[in-house]
C-alpha cells in the first residue's frame, strides 16, 4: 500500500528546447518517482489539447507554468492520502476535473503526467518492472492474458520531410522496418549500420546531412522518389532480401502537403486528385518495399482510406496516426468502414494512462495492429519503451538510431529483451 504524501511539478525543456512537464511523486512509504510527457509538431486536429501559458514574453507562449501550478496548488494536495493502486479513479477524478471532451480546461500534459506518476509509483510499491506492472495492469482490467513473449518489431526513422524536416521533402518520415521475425537487437543493429550507410552515401555525393529533430537525415533532395531510391541503394548493399527481411516505411502527414483539395507533392508535376495520389502510393508500395503507410491520406478522407485499405491492405499496414488520433469515436468510425488496420498511439493524443488502456483493448479488440508512438518533442523519460512491451504492441516507432531521447528508449527495449530471457548481453 502507497500512500501520495506528495505530488510536484516543474517547467523542463523537451528535446526541441520547447516547454514541457516534469512531474515527482512521494508516497508516505517513502516511494519516489518522476516522469515526463513529450509533446507532438504535427498536430492531428481530433487530439487532445494541451496546456499553454500563451504568455508571449516567455518562451515564445509556450510556457507551461499554469499546467505547472495546477498540479502544485490543486491537483497534487487533493491527493494526498489517496492509494496509488487506485489509478483508474484518480484518472476519472482527473478527467472530471478537467471537465471537456478535449482536455482543453487543465490540458492532456497536465493530466497525464499525474496519471504517469501514479503508474509508475504503484509499480515500485508492488515491486515490479514498469513493463510487468503495465502487463499485470491490461490482464487484469481486461481479463485477458497476454504474455511478455516479444520485444515490438520497430519502425526506424531514416530521412525526414515536411513539418519534421526542411520542408524539400513532402513525406514526414521515411523508415526501414526489418521483418517482425527478426530479434529486436539485431534490428537495431542493422538499423544502425543502414543509418551509417546513409550518411555514408550523403557524404560521397557531397548531400547534406543535417538532421532532423526526430534524428532522421534532412538531405538535400527534393522528391520523395529519390528518398526512397537513396534508402533503397543503402539496403541492396547489405546481405538482405527486400521485401523479406526487410521493407521500408512512411508516415505521409499530408496536412502538410493537402492543399486545396489535391496533393501536391514534388514528384508530379501538378497536384493529384485522390485516383492519382492513391496510383502514386500504391505504385511506391511496390517499387520501395513499403510495409508500414502510415497517414497516408487527409484525415478527414474516411471514404478514401477504406478504398486504399481494401486495395493494399492485405501487403502494407495502413497505420492511422492522426486519422484516429487517440479519439474513440474516430475509431469506431474507422473500424465500422475498414480504413485502416493498424492505429498508433501516442502520449498527448489522450490525457490519462487509463484511456490509453482502452484505447489499446478496443485497437487490438478490432482485429488491429497496434504502434507505440514517440512524438517529436520528447524527453528521457522511456516509459513508452515499457508501455510497448507491457501491452504486446506489434510496432513501435521511437525515430531514429541517433539522438539521446529516442536511444534512451531503444536502450530500455534491449535492457527488457535481455531481462525476458530473449537475448544476453554477452553474445551478439
Ligand atoms: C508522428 C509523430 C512522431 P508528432 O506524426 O507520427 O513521429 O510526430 O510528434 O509531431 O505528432
Ligand atoms: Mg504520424
Amino acid at each position: 500500500m502507497a500512500q501520495i504524501k506528495k505530488i510536484t511539478a516543474r517547467e523542463i525543456l523537451d528535446s526541441r528546447g520547447i516547454p514541457t512537464i516534469e512531474g515527482k511523486l512521494v508516497t508516505a512509504n517513502n516511494i519516489k518517482v518522476y516522469s515526463q510527457v513529450p509533446s507532438g509538431e504535427s498536430l492531428g486536429k481530433h487530439e487532445g489539447i494541451e496546456l499553454r501559458d500563451n504568455d508571449k514574453t516567455r518562451h515564445l507562449g509556450q510556457g507551461v507554468l499554469k499546467a505547472v501550478s495546477y498540479i502544485n496548488d490543486s491537483i497534487g494536495p487533493k491527493l494526498v492520502g489517496v492509494d496509488t493502486s487506485r489509478l483508474e479513479d484518480i484518472d476519472n477524478w482527473l478527467l472530471k476535473a478537467d471537465g471537456s471532451s478535449t482536455y482543453q480546461n487543465l490540458g492532456v500534459n497536465t493530466l497525464m503526467i499525474v496519471s504517469q506518476l501514479i503508474l509508475r509509483a504503484e509499480a515500485v510499491d508492488q515491486d515490479m518492472a514498469l513493463y510487468q506492472y503495465i502487463n499485470h495492469l491490461y490482464n487484469t482490467k481486461f481479463k485477458e492474458n497476454v504474455h511478455l513473449a516479444q520485444i515490438p518489431t520497430a519502425i526506424y526513422n531514416m530521412i525526414n520531410g515536411g513539418k519534421h524536416g526542411t520542408k524539400n521533402l513532402d513525406f514526414q518520415e521515411f523508415h526501414v522496418v526489418t521483418s517482425t521475425s527478426t530479434k529486436f537487437s539485431k534490428s537495431l543493429e542493422f538499423a544502425v549500420a543502414t543509418y551509417n550507410g546513409l550518411k555514408n552515401l550523403f557524404y560521397e555525393r557531397n548531400a547534406d546531412v543535417s538532421v532532423s529533430e526526430e534524428g532522421g537525415f534532412t538531405p538535400n533532395l527534393f522528391t520523395n522518389t529519390e528518398a526512397f531510391e537513396i534508402i533503397k541503394e543503402v539496403l541492396l548493399s547489405k546481405k538482405v532480401k527486400l521485401g523479406v527481411d526487410v521493407f521500408t516505411g512512411l508516415d505521409c502527414a499530408p496536412s502538410y502537403y493537402f492543399k486545396d483539395n489535391k496533393y501536391a507533392i514534388k514528384d508530379r508535376g501538378a497536384s493529384l486528385n485522390d485516383d492519382e495520389y492513391i496510383d502514386f502510393i500504391t505504385e511506391a508500395i511496390d517499387k520501395y518495399n513499403i510495409l508500414i503507410l502510415e497517414d497516408p491520406l487527409q484525415e478527414d478522407d474516411f471514404n478514401n482510406w477504406a478504398k486504399l485499405t481494401k486495395q493494399v491492405g492485405k501487403q502494407v499496414f495502413v497505420v492511422a496516426d492522426d486519422f484516429v488520433a487517440g479519439n474513440k469515436e474516430r475509431l469506431k468510425k474507422a473500424v465500422a468502414k475498414g480504413a485502416c488496420n493498424a492505429v498508433l498511439i501516442k502520449f498527448n493524443q489522450v490525457g490519462t494512462i487509463t484511456e490509453m488502456l482502452d484505447l489499446i483493448h478496443d485497437i487490438k479488440k478490432a482485429g488491429l495492429r497496434l504502434i507505440v508512438s514517440h512524438r517529436l518533442g520528447e524527453t528521457t523519460d522511456a516509459l513508452i519503451a515499457d508501455l510497448a512491451v507491457g501491452v504486446q504492441a506489434d510496432f513501435v516507432k521511437f525515430g531514429s538510431p541517433a539522438r539521446g531521447e529516442r536511444i534512451i528508449k531503444y536502450n530500455r527495449l534491449l535492457n527488457i529483451e535481455y531481462k525476458l530471457g530473449i537475448s544476453s548481453p554477452y553474445k551478439s
